[in-house]
């Protein structure tokens, strides 16, 4: 778990080299690199600008740290759906 924090920690940071946001195109490197077993379409340089910009609470652009975790929290939320299986709809 700790491990699992510290990775997305340090994928953000690595990711903007430094800056406090995302660009498009580190953004779009970092899914490439870091999320294509886990998303769809991370092949597509404009699914992946869509997904930025649904991200993009403040529209400016950039991906922050804040819109990058919602992110993390969207893929987390599908995964643990996929994993539950035939149970999902007894919530
Ligand atoms: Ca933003």
């Amino acid at each position: 778990m700790e491990s699992a924090i510290k990775t997305i920690v340090t994928t953000f940071v690595s990711s903007a080299r430094g800056k406090e946001n995302l660009d498009g195109k580190a953004f779009e490197k970092m899914v490439k690199k870091q999320l294509g077993s886990i998303m769809e379409d991370t092949d597509s340089g404009s699914a992946i600008k869509e997904m930025q910009k649904g991200l993009d609470e403040n529209s400016d652009g950039k991906v922050s740290f804040q819109e990058y975790l919602t992110l993390v929290g969207y893929l987390a939320n599908s995964l643990s759906q996929r994993n539950s299986g035939s149970n999902a709809d007894t919530s």
